[in-house]
């Protein structure tokens, strides 16, 4: 009996065998299509957690190239603001921008501009034609709340574009007439998108950013099963998510599958992420209920207790090879959720066939994760939870272990932990470093792209032995490096 259990390993028990290679890191693609319409220039995700992922994490992983999954511990209106404001937040042309009526009052100007975070708007008549333009500055401290817009936006001598201005011409103009805002007029003087210069300059910043057709930055989100969750996913593509993810610790249960199936027949053309599962009869399960993208991990997670808890898991490597291998079968992709401690840990999850990596704990320390640094020992750090904690299943991802969320604390059987993390600095850093870990490793394995680095991956396995000498050994760190942590 003992000797049919199957072994599974997880990353720390293999290594890649280097080849021979003509790659160099610099050269290597590392691109992936994760679904229709869902193109990644980083193959990388952030996890929907509400110490991870809100608006500006989306927003600067999203710059990077990756996509974040916004979470759900919060109202319907509040994801689907955060989802709206990836959508506007450098969009190169905005053909719905946000406009206001000449009667509007300013403090409506004021509530806009602290929602959607941006500085003006177009001001339109019934019509639909360009009455003006009212900006920020135009609305100094003084601006009365309760007059109309009219009162003070700009309408003579406007500066606007018609259309089919190219991105590059629209930019020239706002620099020589010095406006920050090009409204794009049709021949009746209908306002029909605008350019801002904000936005192009973060354009010509952030040249690796994962985009939609439409140029805007791509955007993620999660949904739970239950009252109320079809609602939550309609609202969330009404705000224009590119992804929708079935958040759950157990993806292969039947009442993830039947909402699964159900979310996609509302949605079809919203790419539907499904998940977690540790197994390929999983991936076959979700792929029948419509899922795009399987997400791979039980238990993996650095804050996660499910294995100890209820003694049920798969070490990540083999649940990712197992997923990978019948995923390809149907043609759906795989992201590897979980685990990931090291850019090592990337590069074997995707040679191991997943298609992308999620990660949490990496990024959860940084500038752009929700929440405040927090001082210990002259140290800074940031707040860390499993959504399967007490804090976090109280706060609305009960759900997600399938448990009452109205449940008294002490009747929770918790399958995370809270804890503090080292302050990261910026996504941008991390993001740097995994990257580039990850064409390194490309490099050694002679893969140009992600593609050749499944196809040419071999692995060997490890030794405790072996994983001691592959770590730092004999000496204590003095100056830390910003991709490694010991222990
Ligand atoms: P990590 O990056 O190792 O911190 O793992 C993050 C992943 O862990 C999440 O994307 C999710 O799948 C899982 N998770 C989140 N909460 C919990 C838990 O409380 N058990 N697990």
């Amino acid at each position: 009996m003992v000797a049919d259990i199957p072994q599974a390993l997880a990353y720390d028990d293999v290594l890649l065998l280097p080849g021979p290679s003509s790659v160099l890191p610099r050269d290597v693609d590392v691109a992936v299509e994760l679904a229709q319409g869902v193109n990644l220039r980083v193959p990388l995700l952030s996890a929907a957690m509400d110490k991870v992922t809100e608006g500006e994490m989306a927003v600067a992983v999203a710059r990077q190239g990756g996509i974040g999954v916004i979470h759900k511990n919060c109202t319907v209106e509040e994801q689907a603001s955060m989802v709206e404001r990836v959508k506007r937040s450098e969009s190169g042309f905005i053909s719905g921008p946000v406009t206001l009526g000449p009667d509007d009052p300013v403090s409506r100007s004021h509530e806009l501009m602290r929602r959607y975070r941006i500085s003006g708007f177009p001001v339109v008549g019934t019509d639909g034609r360009l009455l003006g333009v009212v900006t920020n500055r135009d609305l100094r401290d003084d601006a009365d709340p309760a007059k109309p817009v009219s009162t003070y936006m700009t309408s003579e001598g406007l500066v606007t574009a018609a259309v089919g201005t190219d991105l590059e011409t629209a930019r020239k103009l706002m620099q020589t007439h010095r406006v920050e805002k090009l409204p794009i007029v049709d021949d009746d003087g209908r306002l029909v998108g605008m350019f801002t210069f904000k936005d192009i300059e973060k354009i010509r910043a952030y040249p690796n950013s994962a985009k939609d057709l439409k140029g805007r930055l791509l955007s993620a989100a999660a949904i739970g099963v239950g009252d109320g969750m079809l609602d939550r996913a309609a609202a969330l593509v009404d705000a224009g998510v590119d992804l929708l993810a079935i958040d759950s610790a157990h993806g292969h249960s039947t009442g993830i599958l039947e909402f699964a199936a159900k979310v996609k027949a509302s949605h079809p053309e919203t790419a539907l992420m499904v998940g977690n599962v540790a197994t390929a009869d999983a991936v076959r399960a979700c792929v029948d209920h419509g899922a795009d993208v399987v997400k791979v991990g039980v238990g993996p997670g650095s804050i996660c207790t499910t294995r100890i808890v209820t003694g049920v898991g798969v070490p990540q490597l083999t649940a990712v090879m197992e997923a990978a291998e019948a995923a390809a079968d149907l043609d759906v992709s795989t992201v590897a959720d979980g685990g990931i401690r090291f850019s090592g840990d990337m590069v074997k999850a995707l040679a191991a066939g997943a298609t992308a990596i999620m990660v949490g704990n990496l990024l959860a320390g940084t500038d752009e994760s929700p929440g405040e640094l927090v001082l210990a020992g002259g140290r800074r750090y940031k707040e860390y939870r499993g959504m399967g904690s007490l804090d976090a299943m109280r706060a609305g991802s009960a759900d997600r272990y399938f448990q009452d969320s109205g449940s008294k604390p002490e009747k929770m059987v918790p399958e995370g932990v809270s804890g503090l993390l080292p302050y990261r600095g910026p996504v941008a850093d991390v993001t740097g470093q995994l990257i580039g870990g990850l064409r390194s490793g490309m490099g050694y394995v002679g893969a140009q792209n992600l593609v050749e680095l499944a196809e040419k991956a071999r692995f060997v396995r490890q030794t405790a032995a072996g994983s001691r000498e592959s770590h730092v050994h004999d000496l204590d760190v003095v100056h830390e490096a910003p991709n490694y942590q010991p222990g």
